[in-house]
């Protein structure tokens, strides 16, 4: 039997190791640039909201769902077989994209409410202030879901909600403070609610609870002839534009978003922020003083309430689930082809990938279940949105770079959302501070598709969902835990259990077979290995934990 204590030195020689190698291969590899001269392209992520991994065509469900778009920049740039998201969730799993530390290690990162003070704060070092030191404009827009201000339930909704995005390290926004299906239901550009006009409609002024009702005002609960869509669970609250919400508010008037345009707003937003970066960097030309920029830009589909532009509807054939697919990469489609008639396709890094895994019933009747079809928003995963199986966490990835990123090419290297940090920092020739991003490691050659199979890939993904899980060389170990196996309301298997499980993805990646009786040594390394990742103090004190 091997001595576990001798078999924990080596999990920290290698990944002391392993990071070793990345530094000198990706530095080489990522071709001419250096630490001095690091090449500098604009950068654009776009983060769907609960996308599966089976929601593109281009990940294997050709003939249930199209998805042209998505599938154009897979065949220009590399696809993920293997990357995941931090969590299963939005808000841990956004948390970790732009501090590039891991939720769990913070209590209160789970999902927000829309009146939740910021998660992300001020004294967090973010990415986008990363990105602004290596000379980026930074803009946000989209989905948040990250709390704002300093108090919850305390924002002035009516005057600046403050702080905000730009003390993060943003310096132009325009979000939705936190899902669609949560409110205040208006957009925030720049701290202020958009079109929200008090001195000629002081009625319109914008309260908000996740407390008590507004007396008065009606409610899903209490008036469901009002609503145009029925909440299946929960999403009784508020009815803003025929919907009930999470949370009540009162006002807004004009400035409440209709969901139906809410892709065509965003979407427009983040082009018209793309046009004013270019046009600046063509200014800025003459004097050598031009600004790449980083766009973080996060769709509300395919996230409830779905309430796809009518131009959409009926297309799939799969109810608003489906036809909020479409609508999606419709907006992929509509930055990519900002991108070419702007002529800087070649000189943007496009990062596209979802937030968390998805669900199909997730609150509201709008027969997603009943249309599905042979659809699998799972593709052959097991689980969901929610859940500490596959399905939770592995979700769409795909990254296109022309002419530095292989095109039409498929990685099986496993990844991780958290790498992007430290993965960037690389490119655009930025130090990472002691505690900055501590979680996150530089994969740039993986997320640039030149590191396949995982020989210098991440060696082990530690997934999100109530407990943990941590997977390598295709084992994968999840922590007991006392929750519910199943979420009812949503149809999902939330993968808790009180005995330890071990799944082998390599032969059982539908993870139906716990195989942890039948490897006890395995399952003591890998929950070893756990509580390894748990204590690591920060970047430099993995490195000496790991040579102790
Ligand atoms: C749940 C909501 C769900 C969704 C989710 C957050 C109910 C019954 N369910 O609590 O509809 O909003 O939170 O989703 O309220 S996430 O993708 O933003 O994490
Ligand atoms: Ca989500």
């Amino acid at each position: 039997m091997t001595d576990l204590k001798t078999k924990l030195s080596l999990w920290a020689a290698m990944a002391a190791g392993v990071a070793g190698t990345v530094k000198t291969a990706t530095a080489t590899e990522a071709g001419n640039k250096t630490k001095n001269n690091p090449e500098k392209p604009n950068v654009v992520i776009i983060l769907a909201d609960d996308l599966g991994f089976g929601d593109i065509a281009c990940n294997g469900s050709q003939g249930t769902i199209e998805t042209p778009n998505t599938d154009r920049l897979a065949a220009e740039g590399v696809r993920f077989a293997d990357a995941h998201a931090t969590a299963a969730t939005s808000t841990p799993a956004r948390y970790s994209i732009l501090t590039g530390e891991y939720a769990w290690r913070r209590p209160g990162t789970g999902i927000a409410p829309g009146d939740a003070a910021m998660i992300v704060t001020p004294e967090h070092k973010t990415m986008p202030r990363m990105m602004q030191r290596a000379g980026y404009t930074t803009a946000a827009v989209g989905k948040w879901h990250l709390g704002l201000g300093d108090r919850a339930g305390a924002q002035d909704w009516n005057g600046v909600v403050t702080p905000g995005l730009k003390d993060i390290g943003f310096d132009y926004s325009y979000i939705m403070a936190a899902t669609a299906d949560r409110v205040p239901c208006v957009y925030i550009e720049n701290g202020r609610v958009v079109g929200l006009d008090l001195a000629n409609h002081p009625e319109d002024s914008i309260r908000v609870s996740y407390s008590r009702p507004f007396p008065g005002e009606p409610t899903g609960r209490k008036n469901p002839e009002r609503l145009k869509l029925q909440a299946s669970h929960g999403h009784d609250m508020a009815i803003v534009n025929g919907i009930g919400r999470i949370g009540y508010m009162t006002g807004g008037g004009n400035a409440l978003w209709v969901d139906e345009n809410i892709a065509d707003t965003i979407t427009e937003r983040a082009v018209r922020f793309i046009e004013r970066s270019v046009a600046a960097q063509q200014e800025a030309k003459k004097t050598g003083a031009e600004k790449p920029f980083f766009l973080y830009f996060c769709t509300n589909d395919i996230h409830v309430p779905r309430a796809p532009h009518e131009r959409f509807v009926g297309k799939s054939g799969m109810g608003a689930r489906g036809d909020a697919i479409l609508q999606f990469d419709w907006s992929v489609g509509r930055i990519l082809g900002v991108l070419d008639s702007l002529g800087i396709a070649e000189n943007t890094l496009v990062i596209l990938s979802s937030d968390n895994g998805p669900v199909v019933d997730d609150g509201y009747r709008d027969r997603a279940v009943e249309l599905l079809g042979s659809h699998k928003p799972w593709g052959r995963f097991r689980g969901g949105k929610y859940s500490i199986f596959e399905a939770g966490t592995r979700v769409p990835a795909i990254v296109r770079w022309p002419g530095r990123v292989p095109a039409g090419r498929l990685s099986e290297a496993p990844a991780s959302q958290v790498d992007w940090f430290a993965s960037l920092a690389e490119l655009v020739g930025e130090e990472l501070a002691e505690g900055e991003a501590r979680d996150s490691r530089n994969h740039l050659a993986v997320w640039l598709g030149k590191d396949r199979k995982h020989t210098r890939g991440r060696e082990y993904i530690v997934e999100n969902a109530g407990t943990l899980s941590i997977t390598v060389d295709g084992w994968k170990y999840i922590a007991p835990s006392g929750g519910a196996a199943k979420n009812h309301d949503v149809n999902i298997e939330l993968g808790n259990a009180k005995e330890p499980q071990l799944y082998h993805l390599t032969e059982d990646i539908g993870e139906r077979n716990n195989v942890a009786e039948l490897y006890p040594e395995r399952v003591a390394e890998l929950a070893a290995r756990l509580e390894e990742v748990r204590r690591l103090p920060d970047r430099r004190g993995e490195i000496s934990d790991s040579k102790k």
